[in-house]
């Protein structure tokens, strides 16, 4: 068992409540299906984050009160369809800044590099691929005031223990005066939640499954699709939102790559992922604990999601 995937996979199938890493998702199918999921009416982060950035640039960058120029530097920074409007106003503005966007995924930032080109022409831009921490402690070397983003409510995916590791780590490659503004998706309605995860068309099934779809290409393995089904859930106390692969037959799995067999009783569940919703006394202590200053929450009208501005 060389790679870090296929060790993954294998501890999460053999564990004794199973469970597989919701990094996995985004293979380029899983992207392309999450690109769906963000389009529906009902998965209404991506819309409140969008009102959020498009609607209020202009306070949130004289919130920063950066001395010129500075860096604006995207963790996860995907197709950055939400940033855009960001980059837009500065642009617009005649600020003078450089947008380093960071992805793993070379076809994302090259896309995404070669739209912003076109679309702001005057964009000074710095596209950079690979591992987030290695490139914020080069960074760390430059003289400017940087902004991180890191958003879209990625830190939802986190247990709290590794949500508090990751905001370390942030807080560590950052300057003093540096700021980090976070997306985290907020406690609300339970039905509003539901409606998102739970959909009716089937979409974030289709998400969930492409994994055994993605394990069964990588590693040779049997899934039969039809045989598993989805189940996700909203505990409107904790703010958690567990979503679940269910066997719905007695069943064994052979991954035949490296010939291993995972049998799945009746009814089994995979744990596939946390989606936590927080309130805004939960992110205060995050930050806190972090050794962050919370300086404002960015909210859409309906509140129902917050781009949360730290400083270091
Ligand atoms: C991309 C991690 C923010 O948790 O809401 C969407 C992924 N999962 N529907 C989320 C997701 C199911 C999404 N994040």
């Amino acid at each position: 068992m060389t790679d870090t995937f296929t060790k993954d996979i294998v501890d999460g199938l053999t564990a004794k409540d199973k469970h597989l890493p919701s990094k996995y998702f985004y293979d380029d199918n899983g992207s392309r299906i999450f690109q769906e999921i963000m389009n529906m009416p009902e998965y209404y982060p991506t819309n409140a984050e969008f009102e959020i950035l498009s609607m209020q640039s202009k306070q949130i960058i004289e919130a920063l009160k950066f001395s010129r120029p500075f860096n604006i530097v995207e963790l996860g920074a995907g197709d950055g369809f939400k940033t855009f409007k960001l980059l837009e106003y500065l642009v617009n503005n005649e600020v003078d800044f450089h947008y380093v966007p960071i992805d793993i995924s070379q076809e994302a930032i090259d896309i995404l590099t070669r739209r912003l080109k076109e679309k702001l022409p005057a964009l000074k831009i710095d596209p950079k691929v690979g591992d987030y921490f290695e490139i914020l402690k080069d960074n760390r070397q430059s003289d400017y005031p940087s902004l991180l983003l890191f958003l879209g409510g990625n830190i939802g995916n986190y247990l709290e223990h590794k949500a508090k590791e990751l905001l370390a780590l942030f807080h560590k490659n950052m300057k003093r005066g540096d700021k980090l503004l976070i997306g985290f998706d907020l406690k609300k309605n339970p039905i509003i939640i539901h409606n998102a995860y739970y959909d009716k068309h089937g979409i974030t099934k289709r998400f969930n499954l492409n994994l055994l779809v993605r394990i069964n290409r990588t590693l040779d393995a049997d899934f039969k699709i039809d045989d598993f089904d989805f189940y996700c859930h909203y505990s409107p106390i904790t703010g958690d939102v567990k979503s679940y692969i269910v066997s719905l037959r007695k069943q064994t799995v052979h991954l035949k790559a490296i010939d291993k067999y995972i049998h799945f009783d009746y009814d089994e569940l995979i744990w596939t992922e946390l989606s936590k919703k927080y309130a805004l006394e939960e992110i205060n202590d995050l930050a806190e604990h972090a050794k962050f200053k919370v300086e404002h929450n960015f909210l859409d009208c309906k509140h129902y999601f917050t781009d949360s501005l730290w400083q270091k």
